[in-house]
């Protein structure tokens, strides 16, 4: 099986327990940061990459988009992010794309250049270094000048907050690979599961190379101490501002 075909298959699986895990305070804590990230984006067109369910994309919404359009190699998780849509009393603000975003995208209808460019997690399904050059390829093609990125990655998956189920996900079977490490992400909620994802030196090192080969400046890690959760609580979040286990990152395309 494809590598595409095995990711399919994995969220085919777990696309309807996969909002479940929105109440764990790791997942709560990643989208207080993708809403810092988004901010203002009142009128905005988004492309969410790797969109899956729709989370981020329907908090692009609530930050004001106009529309969002999720590309997705799952089926499965695209009809979830299309369920929660038609259960919304709105209508039009996402569209729904099943491809393979390290794969040329010039065969969907989509806009030429976006506001936004969102991949939310599936750099953590590149397992080498030419399937991310390959998805930040897409990413600068649909980014417009001033346009602005942003994404999460996997940061440090060795330190003491990578392996506690304190935040309600860990890893486990961390393993290298030629490009970068492989592990399972167990998402602790009731029926458990978890998905395998592997990460390149250059993504979860917080290099920005991709970035700047991408066009991207700017370039900046969301503080995790300017979230509610972190505000409200330093003092449980102490072990994850050790070694954070991901990064919401975010830049600007410049202007050439
Ligand atoms: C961990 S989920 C994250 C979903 C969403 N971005 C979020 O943050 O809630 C990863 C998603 O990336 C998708 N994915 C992984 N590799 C992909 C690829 N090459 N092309 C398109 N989608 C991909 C999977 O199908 C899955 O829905
Ligand atoms: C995922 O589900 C779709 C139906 O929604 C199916 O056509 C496809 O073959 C499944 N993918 C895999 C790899 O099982
Ligand atoms: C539109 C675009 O740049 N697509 C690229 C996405 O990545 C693949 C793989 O590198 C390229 O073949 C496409 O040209």
């Amino acid at each position: 099986m494809s590598t595409a075909e095995q990711v399919s298959e994995v969220y085919n699986k777990s696309a309807q327990s996969y909002n479940d895990a929105s109440v764990l305070p790791a997942v709560l804590l990643e989208s207080q940061l993708i809403k810092l990230a988004i901010g203002d984006a009142v009128d905005l067109v988004v492309l969410d990459i790797g969109g899956g369910s729709g989370i981020h994309a329907r908090e692009a919404v609530e930050a004001g988009a106009r529309r969002v359009d999720i590309v997705d190699l799952s089926p499965e998780m695209l009809k979830v992010a299309e369920g929660m849509e038609k259960s919304l009393d709105r209508k039009g603000c996402m569209r729904f794309f099943e491809a393979d975003v390290a794969k040329p995208m010039d065969h969907l209808p989509l806009d030429a250049e976006y506001d936004i460019v969102m991949a939310n997690w599936v750099f953590d399904h590149a397992g080498d270094v030419d399937t991310l050059k390959a998805m930040w390829a897409n990413i600068s093609k649909y980014l417009k000048p001033g346009g602005r990125f942003l994404g999460i990655r996997r940061a440090d998956l060795l330190g003491p907050a990578a392996s506690t189920d304190k935040y309600g996900l860990s890893l486990k079977n961390v393993k290298p690979t030629p490009d970068g490490f492989a592990y399972t992400c167990q998402f602790h909620v009731t029926p458990a599961w978890e998905f395998d994802g592997k990460t390149v030196e250059v993504s979860y090192s917080g290099s920005l190379e991709m970035h700047e080969k991408s066009g991207l400046r700017d370039t900046e890690v969301i503080p995790y101490e300017d979230t509610k959760a972190v505000k409200s609580d330093p003092g449980y979040w102490e072990l994850w501002l050790q070694r954070p286990v991901f990064a919401v990152v975010r830049g600007t395309k410049k202007i050439v």
